[in-house]
């Protein structure tokens, strides 16, 4: 049944924590720096990922310009939609950030803070590229992910587990996309030097895909039908500072069981089917 707009009750936003908050604060280091507004998510694990990997290869930097703090911005109360945080991200979604090292300056969108980061606090290169073509392939799949993984699992997140309403076609579309998108990416893997996406070495290009491709099953999509891309998921994940950035701003809930994996793309499959079905008889 057809919800008719205008009729929708939105509960009004409730205020934003914006306080510092808890990750980040450890012995030996001044005040915070940046201040992290974000919640536990694909794309707010993509910054708190690289904070804590920026943070382990340069420990002076932990203790000085990339000492942190975090807000959790409960996106379920419709906080990340208050005057107060629109006046660090206009789009009204989380991560951002607010950098004190540059004058309070905000920055919103996952690839443009993972690009903030790496231009003011990876002085070596360690998750960036010196070469010019290295430095744009790493763009390549930073664009990639940015306009394809993200929003297109996205969807298939909202069709296959939180929708009301379930829309088979919807379903099958995202759900489908997801994997395609997937097989770009276990073919880019194939492609490139050696065990990343760009190079040889763990980059920026990784991490801001990694937390969406870690969540496949979520989607209903089956990890397995890509073995580089699995394994790719098993080496990033064996990274402690991997693990300290998915526990921001909060620890998780901890390994998912395969059984509650397979059920999730058993369900994702009987939807596609159910579309499949349906087309077919509109083609009739
Ligand atoms: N393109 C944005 C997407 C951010 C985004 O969609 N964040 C989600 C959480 S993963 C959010 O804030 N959702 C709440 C909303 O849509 O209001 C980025 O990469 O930063």
């Amino acid at each position: 049944m057809a919800v008719p707009l205008g009729t929708v009750d939105i509960p009004p936003p409730a205020p934003p924590a914006l306080g510092p908050s808890q990750a980040g604060q450890v012995d030996g280091q001044g005040a915070p720096k940046i201040h992290l507004y974000t919640g536990p998510t694909p794309n707010g694990h993509k910054v708190s990922i690289h904070l804590e990997e920026l943070r382990a290869a340069y420990p002076e930097l932990a203790r000085t310009k990339l000492a942190y703090d975090v807000s959790a911005i409960d996106i379920s109360t419709n906080a990340q939609k208050h005057p107060s945080f629109l006046a660090i991200n206009p789009n009204g979604r989380i991560p951002a950030i607010v950098d004190d090292n540059f004058d309070a300056h905000n920055v919103f969108e996952t690839a443009s803070i993972l690009l903030w980061l790496s231009e003011n606090y990876d002085p070596e290169f360690k998750f960036t590229f010196k070469d010019a073509k290295l430095r744009s392939k790493a763009l390549s799949w930073i664009f990639f992910a940015h306009g394809g993984v993200g929003p297109m699992q996205g969807q298939a997140h909202v069709f296959f587990r939180y929708a009301p309403i379930k829309i088979p076609f919807a379903i099958k579309r995202y759900v489908q996309e997801v994997e395609r998108l997937y097989s770009v990416l276990e073919d880019g893997l194939a492609l490139g030097a050696g065990d990343w996406l760009v190079g040889d070495k763990f980059s920026i290009a990784d991490i801001n895909v990694y937390p969406w491709v870690r969540s496949s099953y979520w989607a209903g999509v089956d990890i397995r039908q890509f073995p580089k891309l699995a394994a790719w998921v098993d080496r990033i994940a064996a990274r402690p500072a991997v693990q300290a950035g998915l526990s921001v701003p909060s620890a998780g809930r901890g390994p998912v069981a395969q059984e509650e994996k397979d059920k999730a793309i058993a369900d994702a499959h009987e939807w596609i089917a159910k579309a499949d079905a349906e087309l077919k008889a509109l083609k009739k």
